[in-house]
Parts: C-alpha cells; sequence; structure tokens
C-alpha cells in the first residue's frame, strides 16, 4: 500500500496508474517509456505548472471558446492518468471525445472507449468510425472519424508524436499539445504549448474554461488572449527556465521557481 506520506507519493501513484493500464490493455509498454521520459522533463522543470505554462492553458482555453468544432484526441496514457478530467474539458468545451492511437489495434480502442465512458462520455469517436484516412501520417493515427478530427478546426492532442502535428498543422487545424519536453516535434509545431505534466495542465484547463465562459463577453477576450499569444516565446521560456533552475540549483539555491499559486 503506498503511503501518501513518502516525498516521491504522487510520483509514484502516476507510474502506479501507468502500470496498472498497461496491465488492463489500455496503455502499449512504449507508454511507460514515454511517461519515463515525462517524468525526466518534470523533474527538470520542477513539478510545478509555470507561469509560462499557466499562459499556454488560458490561450488553450480561449482556442476552444473559439472553436467551432473542437475535439479532443484521447491515447492510452492520457486515458490512463486524466479520463475524468479529459470528460469534464469535452463537456465545459463542447468538445467531442475521439480516440486515435499510435499503436491503434481496435481492441485496445474500444477498452479506452469504455474506460471514458465510465467517468460520463457519452459518445466516443475512433472505433469502428475511424473510417477516413489523412495520408500525411504515418502512422496508425492517420485513421480518424469523419465526424471528429477529420472536420475539425481545433484538436487537443495531449502526449502526442510530432509526425500527427506536423500533419495536422498543415491541414489548417489550431493544435493545441501538451507536452513536458520543450524540444519534441509535438512541442515545437504545435499552435498552442502547454509544457507541463498532463495531471496538473488539464484540471485547470478546464478550470481556465469555465472562467472565460463566464465572462461577459468570453468570445471577444478570448480572441484578445489569441492576439497576444506567442507560442515560440512560451518554448524558448521554458528553454531558459530549465537553465535557470539548474543553474540556481548547482549553486545550492533554492530549486522551485516561476511557478504559479494552484488556486489561481
Ligand atoms: O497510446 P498510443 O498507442 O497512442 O501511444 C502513446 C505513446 C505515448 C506511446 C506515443 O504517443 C509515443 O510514443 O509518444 P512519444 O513520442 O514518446 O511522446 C510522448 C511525449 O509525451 C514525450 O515528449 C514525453 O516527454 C511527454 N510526456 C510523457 N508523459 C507526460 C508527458 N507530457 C505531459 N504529461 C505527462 N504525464
Amino acid at each position: 500500500m503506498l503511503d501518501p506520506r513518502h516525498p516521491r507519493y504522487l510520483s509514484i501513484l502516476y507510474r502506479e496508474k501507468i502500470v496498472e493500464a498497461m496491465e488492463n490493455g489500455i496503455v502499449v509498454p512504449q507508454g511507460l517509456i514515454a511517461h519515463g521520459r515525462g517524468e525526466c522533463f518534470d523533474y527538470l522543470i520542477g513539478e510545478c505548472t509555470t507561469n509560462f505554462a499557466y499562459e499556454a492553458i488560458k490561450a488553450a482555453a480561449a482556442a476552444l471558446i473559439l472553436a467551432k468544432h473542437p475535439v479532443i484526441s484521447v491515447n492510452g496514457n492520457t486515458a490512463a492518468l486524466v479520463a475524468k478530467e479529459i470528460v469534464e474539458l469535452a463537456k465545459e468545451a463542447n468538445a467531442l471525445i475521439e480516440v486515435n492511437l499510435f499503436y491503434r489495434t481496435i481492441e485496445r480502442s474500444r477498452k479506452i472507449a469504455e474506460v471514458l465512458k465510465s467517468v460520463g462520455a457519452e459518445k466516443v469517436l475512433g472505433l469502428e468510425d475511424a473510417t477516413e484516412i489523412i495520408p500525411e501520417i504515418h502512422s496508425e493515427r492517420r485513421r480518424v472519424s469523419p465526424e471528429g478530427i477529420l472536420i475539425a478546426d481545433v484538436v487537443f492532442v495531449p502526449l502526442e508524436d510530432g509526425d500527427r502535428t506536423e500533419a495536422l498543422r498543415r491541414l489548417g487545424k489550431t493544435v493545441i499539445a501538451v507536452d513536458l519536453n520543450p524540444l519534441s516535434r509535438t512541442a515545437r509545431a504545435a499552435t498552442i504549448t502547454i509544457v507541463d505534466n498532463i495531471v496538473r495542465a488539464v484540471p485547470l484547463l478546464v478550470k481556465e474554461v469555465k472562467k472565460l465562459r463566464s465572462l461577459e463577453n468570453p468570445k471577444e477576450r478570448a480572441e484578445e488572449i489569441l492576439k497576444a499569444y506567442d507560442n515560440n516565446k512560451i518554448l524558448s521560456k521554458a528553454l531558459l527556465h530549465i537553465r535557470e533552475r539548474l543553474e540556481i540549483i548547482a549553486r545550492g539555491g533554492n530549486e522551485k521557481i516561476n511557478c504559479i499559486e494552484q488556486n489561481q
């Protein structure tokens, strides 16, 4: 039994969730490697939501609010870590949910859809309905639903591979990515890159969508936010943040910098 007083409690908890999901056929073994890579970047970042990640979260909320046909793409790791929050986000943002897998099998897609439905999703695309092909994508991720990703204007792609992000951008879609690695092809190709752990970023994104929608002129405010947003600047800030943090720690200083208050 995992003791919540353990100093690495949360990290171990999420690791166990991923392992359990692999044993249940939700996550592929490669997903464990991806998770480990994410953990490493999270360690470097400081395991907190930074002010630049929060800026990207606010821009993502704005893009979702302005979208005509937003779609949330879900893979194995995302279903293992934040299924409930993804369903909440879909409801708040009026978005459709589509299972889209790098290592696609129809059995795993069905299992992921079951997980999402068990936490409140009414409709999940990307199963037998994934009949369309985006030819530029060179993996099983090319199979998409004609009701979902194919016609989406905004696609939210937590834990992605760069190939699809680049192809979706070429098709003129707005891509919102969550990736702890600011150097990944996904991070660099996305329209909005949230350099944060999905376990922290998705609940904050839900809050931001709610907050924005509750304003008097949500669309106008959303347009202002997007106009002022510069993804290249965010990616630069992420790299400089890591450098600065490492320099501070190397000199024996305080190790947490640029973190937002979680009650924001
Ligand atoms: O379920 P499937 O078949 O779609 O396969 C999913 C994986 C994750 C195996 C597949 O998409 C893959 O191989 O991804 P990559 O290319 O390893 O990229 C995953 C990225 O997510 C890496 O850059 C990691 O740093 C990052 N990452 C991992 N865990 C988290 C994360 N970013 C945010 N939050 C995390 N918890």
